[in-house]
């Protein structure tokens, strides 16, 4: 089905090949016009995770029994990210996620590698694991990102079971939600959220996935940004890895992933790179105290860190060492 679009994109990149390859000649004569020097990371052995959350602790440990068997990490961080989606308990990530306003559960998710590959679904309806979705779209098409009806559609043509996502539980509090119907964004719903897990493999290959049922009681159609590559997620391999949680408006708005590495290409730490991200929104996007934003990275070496705008954000590292929680600095309180 995709042979016709997969002869297009490999004859559009040998013309890219051909094109960068001049580009970069220019560029070995021109002068830097950044004027800011790349300070990469030195590559690491440590084999680590990190996710988002209490419920990133269970997710580590499967994306650990991974990595600990020497394998990548991309098949680390799906590992991980499936295990708050099949989790009815965990009212923001695939089953069992608090619907929107109509009443309809709707997921996003992305994924990326090492290899700057990456796959991603947005308001994809019945299906229980779209972060496996969203790495089919990356290895099975030519394309980035599936969203809605089509995501679905092709989500069963890969073998996927269309079931109801809406727990009594999440049906409950929507009813409940329905008699006010405030709209007003929860700050951290339980302690549940967005899962974003970061994996730094034996190879020193990084990888990332972003996994959510999104604001609760949204906009029917609402997007986030966790299915947005640079926004929710982003991964270099020569650099680092980044993941965020909390408003998604303020992290598309912001491109927040992409520049958390970007920052940490100009030798900022992990955690120096998210408060960065943090304080740009603070500046840029003014009235921002009403709600909660997370980053969290991780560097290629292994360091990692996160910062959030309000208190009461926290994230689970797993390595040889054992599995750990952690309280995030925030910029409020
Ligand atoms: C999103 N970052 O969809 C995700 C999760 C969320 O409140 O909404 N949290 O914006």
């Amino acid at each position: 089905m995709f042979q016709i679009q997969r002869e297009l994109i490999v004859i559009s990149k040998r013309k890219f090949l051909k094109y960068s390859f001049l580009g970069s000649a220019a560029s070995l004569a021109a002068p830097s016009v950044t004027g800011m020097t790349q300070r990469y990371v030195k590559k690491g052995k440590k084999t680590v995770v990190i996710s988002t959350w209490n419920h990133g602790g269970p997710a580590n440990e499967a994306a650990w029994q991974v990595l600990a068997g020497g394998g990548r990490a991309l098949d680390a961080v799906e590992a991980g990210a499936r295990i708050p989606e099949a989790d009815p308990k965990v009212t923001s990530v695939g089953y069992g996620g608090f619907p929107d306003r109509d009443g309809v559960v709707t997921l996003d998710a992305c994924i990326m590698d090492e290899k700057q590959n990456c796959g991603s679904v947005a308001f994809l309806q019945g299906i229980k694991h779209p972060i496996s979705v969203a790495r089919k779209v990356m290895e099975e098409t030519p394309h980035v990102m599936l969203v809605g009806e089509g995501a679905q559609r092709f989500a069963v043509e890969q073998g996927f079971e269309v079931e109801n996502l809406l727990t009594p539980k999440a049906e409950t509090a929507w009813r409940e939600w329905k008699r006010e119907s405030r709209y007003q964004p929860v700050i951290n719903i339980e302690n549940h959220d967005t899962i974003g897990i970061l994996a730094l493999d034996q190879h020193g290959n990084l990888s990332g996935a972003c996994t959510t049922s999104g604001a609760a009681f949204k906009m029917h159609g609402r997007v986030g940004d966790s299915p947005i590559i640079g926004a929710g997620l982003y991964v270099d391999n020569e650099v680092g890895a980044a993941t965020a949680t909390g408003m998604g408006e303020l992290m598309i708005k912001t491109v927040g992933c992409h520049q958390v590495v970007e920052l940490m290409r100009h030798g900022y730490t992990p955690e120096e790179a998210c408060r960065e991200a943090v304080e740009r929104i603070a500046r840029k996007l003014g009235d921002y105290q009403q709600f909660q934003v997370g980053f969290l990275a991780l560097d290629r070496a292994g360091n990692y860190g996160a910062h959030c705008i309000q208190p009461g954000f926290n994230y689970a590292v797993r390595d040889a060492d054992g599995a750990l929680m952690k309280d995030s600095k925030s910029k409020l309180g």
